[in-house]
């Protein structure tokens, strides 16, 4: 017989999904964005924004393996010859280091570096798949869709960094290949406060146009009923 879907609270209306066809998808909690030293913080920004989050995102991942749901990890890396890193994404700006070169957790989003690893409160256990990724978008140049259609997965629920750039790309991503997806709004945080409450809005806007946003308290209860 069919699980019964599971239903929350959520805005522009209520999410219901059923287990077996969700993945839970946690974009880019890597110490390269959230840690100092990183690319994030080499682009100027303050990471203890996005490090406000990992609590909520810790409990939201704990209650989801509990409940054997499947788990897609993401980060943005680069090959270490930077092929797959178009100039334009690399000489873009003038960042105090760019993508590939040597920062205090080694070389700047580049696969396989310290800097490159998810922080290890939320580090991936076996059978959970990690994703890596040259774009912002989790779809972009890797073998995610095809991973999610083998597996019958029709919805996604989001975490992560950051909300406007990887996030929202990614959700967009998902949305456009047919995939319900929702946001975790107090599991995803930007450099730029303004930004998230645009994204969430944007998001929401227009009867779910690109998707629903619930905290992670409805999310986790639902969980359990
Ligand atoms: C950025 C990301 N901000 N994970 N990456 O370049 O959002």
């Amino acid at each position: 017989m069919k699980p019964p879907p599971h239903t929350l609270d959520a805005q522009p209306f209520a999410y219901r999904y059923e287990l077996p066809h969700t993945a839970l998808v946690i974009i880019d909690m890597q110490r390269d964005f959230v840690e100092p030293g990183g690319f994030g913080e080499s682009l100027g920004n303050d990471v203890t924004k996005l490090q406000s989050i990992i609590p909520t995102c810790q409990a939201v991942l704990s209650a989801w393996r509990q409940a054997g749901g499947l788990v897609v990890h993401t980060r943005e890396a680069h090959a270490p010859d930077l092929s797959d890193c178009p100039p334009a994404k690399r000489l873009r700006g003038e960042p105090r280091l760019r993508i590939g070169d040597d920062g205090p957790m080694g070389r700047i989003l580049i696969a396989g570096e310290p800097g490159h690893q998810i922080v290890p409160q939320l580090a991936p256990r076996v059978g959970e798949f990690v994703i890596d990724k040259p774009g912002k978008g989790a779809f972009y140049a890797t073998p995610l869709h095809a991973l999610l259609q083998g597996r019958g997965i029709t919805h996604l629920v989001f975490m992560g960094v950051t909300t406007e750039v990887c996030v929202q790309t990614s959700m967009r991503e998902a949305n456009d290949r047919g995939y319900d997806c929702l946001l975790v709004e107090d599991g995803t945080a930007s450099y730029f406060p303004e930004f998230k409450q645009a994204t969430l809005d944007m998001i929401r806007a227009q009867g779910a146009i690109v998707g629903w946003t619930s905290p992670a308290a409805p999310l986790i209860e639902s969980l359990y009923k």
